[in-house]
């Protein structure tokens, strides 16, 4: 499909199909070259602004596709007057003819790179508007505070009446109350979105590959008995739950004078010192001995376990020794993977919330941090109207933040950028 907007669209129709077709109803077509040959035969589709995504007039001509015949189609839009759209710009255009706001405009991109059922179910509630709502609402409510509190400002502290500054502090625990909740689903949202990052560390030949593997449901990594069979390293996201998670597979951490095993061994600690979690793997078979890999060079409050695998070997005998570990895997026989699956989800810091997510990302979930830190400093300097209210100003810029009233320009680019061209 190809795809234009702007006040140049009608003529476009004009000079490729001979006509603007009707508003809104599919209209069967010839696509015609310059000379009026046919270059295809499809559907045009002419949406008259302000009624259209973008807001402005938007021709779509849905050809048979094929690289030739869709160059021919563009070089026909270029020569009408139009221009190839940089990725996301559609979108943005929407985003600034007010169509939607930035929440939304994002969730259109996290909509479009949903990798599961749950992602693209809090990605469409977004692109519904209803997290941009409850953002409004918040918004609304802290602008009747502070319009409240800067009418007090002019007045001597004994003037003000006691109820009314009781009625203040309740407004300002009830928005304060409101903003953890939608923190808490923004949170979870930012989880579903991001995932986590684990790394699967441990000497050589306890089975990280094969834990991999089994995770996966497929043969990623090349799994035999020799000790340092993983050299570079392998990643594969798993979802558990619709949680994304990015596992990547190491080397086995070991001192070893084979060259390319040893810049492998290197690659895997840096893999380790960017991860947002580590499973460390020992074998039941020499339990107990997690190696001399160095667990010193784990970063701090890294969140880790440590994982026995092999317990197929062990025999039951060892099953219960006390080894300290949280876990006790086969990935020989599948032993103990729902509770590795179970740890995973829960580093990764997702609490089962049911219904009501948003498709949050990091810079929602940054500005509503920022809007709590300023409502808890209002609290703080409750005997001074002017400085509350200016906390209050602050609190209210940063909610702005979220849905593009307050954006700045470079902001609006890095977002838009991300998006792929045509969208
Ligand atoms: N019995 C049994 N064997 C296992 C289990 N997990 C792995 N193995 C075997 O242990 C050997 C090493 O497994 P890998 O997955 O290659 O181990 P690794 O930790 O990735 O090893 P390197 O890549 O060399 O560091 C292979 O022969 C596997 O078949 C298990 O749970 N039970
Ligand atoms: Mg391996």
């Amino acid at each position: 499909m190809v795809r234009v907007s702007g006040a140049g669209a009608r003529a476009i129709a004009e000079s490729i199909l001979g006509g603007v077709p009707a508003p809104r109803s599919a209209t069967l077509a010839d696509f015609r070259a310059a000379a009026g040959e046919p270059i295809d035969r499809g559907i045009a589709l002419f949406f008259p602004a302000p009624h259209s995504y973008t807001g402005e007039d938007v021709l779509e001509l849905q050809a048979h596709g094929g690289p030739f015949v869709m160059q021919q189609l563009l070089a026909r839009c270029v020569e009408g007057g139009a221009r190839i759209a940089e990725p996301g710009e559609f979108t943005r255009r929407a985003f600034l003819n007010d169509r939607i706001d930035l929440a939304q405009a994002e969730s259109v991109a996290d909509l479009i790179d949903a990798a599961s059922v749950e992602a693209a179910r809090s990605a469409a509630r977004s692109l519904a508007g209803e997290f941009s709502r409850r953002v409004h609402a918040l918004a609304e409510g802290i602008l009747d505070l502070r319009m409240h509190v800067e009418a007090c400002i002019d007045f001597p502290e004994e003037e003000i009446d006691p109820a009314d500054r009781a009625e203040m502090e309740r407004k300002r625990r009830a928005l304060s109350a409101d903003l953890d909740a939608l923190l808490a689903h923004a949170r979870q949202g930012a989880v579903l979105r991001e995932g986590l990052t684990v790394v699967l560390a441990g000497a050589p030949n306890v089975g990280k590959s094969s834990i991999l593997n089994r995770l996966a449901g497929d043969e990623v990594a090349i799994v035999t008995p020799v000790a340092g069979t993983t050299r570079d390293y392998v990643r594969a996201t798993i979802a558990v739950e619709g949680v994304p998670i990015h596992l990547i597979d190491t080397a086995g951490l070991r001192e070893t004078d084979d060259p390319v095993e040893r810049i492998g061994v290197e690659r895997a600690w840096r893999a380790i010192e960017t991860a947002g979690a580590a499973l460390l793997i020992e074998s039941a078979v020499d339990e107990g001995a997690p190696g001399d890999f160095g667990l010193s060079r784990l970063p701090e409050g890294l969140p880790r376990a440590r994982v026995v695998n092999k317990i197929d070997l062990a025999g039951p005998a060892s099953g219960g020794r006390a080894s300290g570990a949280e876990l006790r895997v086969s990935a020989k026989t599948g032993e103990g993977m729902e509770a590795l699956r179970s740890w995973l989800l829960k580093a990764a810091g997702w609490e089962p919330h049911g219904e009501g997510l948003f498709m949050a990302r990091e810079r929602h979930v940054r500005a509503l941090e920022e809007t709590r830190t300023h409502l808890a400093q209002a609290a703080v300097v409750t005997q001074a109207f002017d400085l509350m209210a200016e906390e209050l100003r602050l609190a209210h810029a940063a909610l702005g933040q979220i849905t593009g009233e307050v954006a700045a320009d470079d902001v609006l680019a890095a977002i838009f950028s991300r998006f792929c061209i045509g969208k």
